[in-house]
């Protein structure tokens, strides 16, 4: 199986209620290793650029505005099929609809706080991971 890295970020209603250490465990329990983290609070252009596929969307304003209303922890996550399995330990878009035991089921406040971004792509995870981080930075 490939080792993949992918990028993730714990959400600003996941720093609030001080999850980032529950959340980090759910991902080195299945086998991802965190090879980059930082704290930050991403700037209005920052979370807009960073979201910009959803610039048509009706809620691309208030998302924009929910990713910068306080810190977020930007992660690259590495292991075996990272993105996919990122996104399954991350569970659907909506806690409502995401499965028993996944992130989002466990401590998503709703569809938009919803706790966890994971990349959906290996290329899509290596564009995210290059708009935050420098290659030094990450240290597998
Ligand atoms: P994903 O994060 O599961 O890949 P996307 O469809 O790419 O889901 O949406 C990006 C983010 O936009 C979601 O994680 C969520 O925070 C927010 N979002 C998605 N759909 C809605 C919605 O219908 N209302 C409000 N926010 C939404």
């Amino acid at each position: 199986m490939a080792i993949e890295r992918t990028f993730s970020i714990l959400k600003p209603d996941a720093t609030r209620r001080n999850l980032t250490g529950a959340i980090n465990e759910r991902f080195e329990k299945a086998g991802l290793r965190i090879v980059a983290q930082k704290r930050i609070h991403m700037t209005e252009a920052q979370a807009g650029k960073f979201y910009e596929v959803h610039k048509e969307r009706p809620f691309y304003g208030e998302l924009v505005k929910f990713m910068t209303s306080g810190p977020v922890v930007v992660q690259v996550l590495e292991g075996e099929n990272a993105v996919l399995k990122n996104r399954e330990i991350m569970g659907a878009t909506n806690p409502a609809n995401a499965d028993a035991g996944t992130i989002r089921k466990d401590f998503a406040e709703s569809i938009e706080a919803n706790s966890v971004h994971g990349s959906d792509s290996l290329e899509n995870a290596a564009i995210e991971i290059a708009y935050f981080f420098a290659g030094c930075e990450i240290v597998g």
